[in-house]
């Protein structure tokens, strides 16, 4: 209730519903992704639900996005509860391939993001003496398979980030990694290799959870009182291996 909360992401999937979610049950958002006419829409809609949001294009590839992102919920609402690092790309291939390209924009956006998003609002969170940060990584950052080995890196490398944050935050700040399994959003766009595409949308059709459920769970780890902090979920479709 009341509480301020940036989303990276906020666009599409996962960002959309957290933003619906929570700006439900009393949180003013601060939305942001590439895609302007999406964050708009989407805030309207909060807006007529009698909710609260603010919107801005973002690129979280460049940190002064970032940057600008925690302004505007500053300016806005006063001040930053909540920082949820969500945007991600998952153009997956078999490392053979040498899609070089793919590879930086994973680093780029899923870890390079990450870091700028902390960058933006870790000063803040200090300043305030309290502040929360969620990423959402994924189960490929527990285990790879073939074809996600960047995408596992990035994020195995977000959750290392995100506990070695949780260690340094001491008592001031929570932090939270949120590792989801399938889900049904639009994360397969992002594959450039259509073999690989085809047969992740068909697995997605198959068995992903909604987004909903996601939402759900960074909900519950918001809502804890201050002096509990949900160190990570890991939450799958039940038919998931
Ligand atoms: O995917 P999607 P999800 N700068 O494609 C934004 C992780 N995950 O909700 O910029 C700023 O619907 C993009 O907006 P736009 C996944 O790795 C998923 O599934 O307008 N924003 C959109 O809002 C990711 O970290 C699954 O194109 C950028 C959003 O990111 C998170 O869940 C499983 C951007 C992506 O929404 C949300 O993805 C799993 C940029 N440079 C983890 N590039 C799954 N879906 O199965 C992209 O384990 N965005």
């Amino acid at each position: 209730q009341g509480k301020v909360v940036i989303i990276t992401g906020a666009s599409s999937g996962i960002g959309e519903a957290t933003a619906l979610l929570l700006a439900a049950r009393g949180a003013k958002v601060v939305l942001g992704a590439r895609g302007t006419d999406r964050l708009e829409k989407l805030a309207e809609r909060i807006v007529n639900q009698g909710g609260q949001a603010v919107y801005a294009s973002i690129d979280v590839k460049r940190r002064e996005d970032l940057t600008r992102l925690v302004a505007l919920g500053c300016e806005k609402y006063g001040k930053i509860d909540v920082f949820i690092n969500n945007a991600g790309v998952m153009p997956i291939s078999p490392l053979d391939e040498l899609r070089i390209e793919d590879w930086e924009a994973m680093i780029d956006v899923n870890m390079k993001g990450v870091l700028y998003g902390i960058a933006a609002a870790l000063p803040l969170f200090r300043e305030q003496g309290s502040g929360h940060f969620v990423t959402t990584s994924s189960i490929a950052g527990h285990k790879t398979v073939p074809n996600q080995s960047v995408y596992s890196g990035t994020k195995f490398a977000v959750r290392a980030i995100s506990e070695g944050l949780r260690q340094e935050a001491g008592n001031q700040m929570r932090v939270t990694v949120i590792s989801p399994g399938i889900v049904k959003t639009n994360f397969t766009e992002s594959v450039t290799n259509s073999e690989v595409r085809d047969k992740l949308a068909s697995i997605r059709d198959e068995m992903a959870m909604p987004p909903d459920a996601v939402a759900r769970a960074i909900a519950f780890a918001i809502e804890q009182p201050d002096d509990i902090d949900v160190n990570e979920i890991v939450i799958r479709p039940t038919a998931q291996a």
